[in-house]
């Protein structure tokens, strides 16, 4: 598959998804977020990757938000059709996606690019990172899942302070409040995305799979109930058989 905005490599069961129009601070134009979402849906049916890491090109940002060179001759329509289809076609799949993303923040991470990081499961920033949502500073909100993702992650005081002052935060502030997991020096952020994503490799994709989905309703009503019945689910499962056979064999496992 080539692409025009975006590179893919595969190594050995991880996938490294680079956004890449670094002249632009790598902003989301259409094209990228079409390309993005046609990278998605092809990783969720290959067999051969288990876990996903996506990254911004150039070593100044990860995504500096939508491409706001589109934005000037939108009307209502146009703006809310755009977010919907970047919602719908990107956002929402990255975060319900079978297998987990890890957002590897290696600069500026701001509106459009920040609610990128925020749907991938896991987020690790290098120690020049700048995270942030600016739109209000556009006369704009958040369009791309901003004002619902943050304050899960964050806390509604501090979604709060950071969507209305429209601050950008340090990778150690980020840490401090929960945004990121880990900070590393810039050198270091893929090596240790990548042993991140090679421990989680090991593990069962159809575990995974189902841990993805059940706590992504953590804060649903339906939430403890999804949980007992992916549970019982993965009984039916080969994963099951083979971990708990390892177990017991006293072996590591191995997992298809
Ligand atoms: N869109 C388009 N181009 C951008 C963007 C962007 N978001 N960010 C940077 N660029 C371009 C600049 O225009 C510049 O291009 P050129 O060389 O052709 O002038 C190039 O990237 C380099 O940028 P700077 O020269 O500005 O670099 P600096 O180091 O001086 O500044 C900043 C870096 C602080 C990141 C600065 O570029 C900046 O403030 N960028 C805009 C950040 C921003 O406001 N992002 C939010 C955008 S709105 C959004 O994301 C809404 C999401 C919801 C969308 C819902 C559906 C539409």
């Amino acid at each position: 598959m080539t692409f025009e905005n975006i590179q893919l490599v595969i190594e050995e069961k991880i996938a490294i998804v680079t956004i890449d129009r670094p002249k632009s601070l790598n902003a989301l134009n259409k094209n990228t977020i079409q390309e993005l979402s046609t990278v998605f849906q092809e990783l969720k049916s290959n067999k051969e990757v288990r876990v996903i890491i996506l990254t911004g090109g150039g070593d100044k940002s990860f995504v500096a938000g939508a491409d706001i060179k589109e934005f000037s001759d939108f009307n209502q329509e146009k703006a809310e059709e755009l977010a919907r289809v970047g919602q719908e076609s990107l956002f929402n799949v990255i975060e319900n996606l079978n297998k987990p993303v890890i957002a590897a923040i290696n600069g500026f991470a701001l509106g459009g690019g920040l609610e990128l990081a925020m749907a991938c499961h896991i987020r690790y920033a290098s120690e020049n990172a700048k995270l942030g949502l600016p739109e209000v500073t556009l006369g704009l909100i958040p369009g791309y899942g901003g004002t619902q993702r943050l304050p899960k992650l964050v806390g509604k005081g501090l979604a709060n302070e950071m969507i209305f002052s429209a601050k950008m935060i340090s990778a150690e502030r980020a840490k401090e409040i929960t945004l990121v997991n880990e900070v590393f020096s810039q050198e270091e952020l893929l090596i240790k995305a990548k042993e991140l994503a090679n421990t989680v490799a090991k593990n069962s994709p159809q575990g995974i799979e189902k841990a993805i989905q059940a706590v992504n309703l953590s804060d649903t009503e339906q939430g403890f109930l999804a949980e007992m019945k992916y549970f019982g689910e993965l009984f039916e499962m080969e994963d099951k058989t083979e971990g708990v056979n390892a177990f017991l064999e006293k072996r590591k496992p191995v997992f298809k």
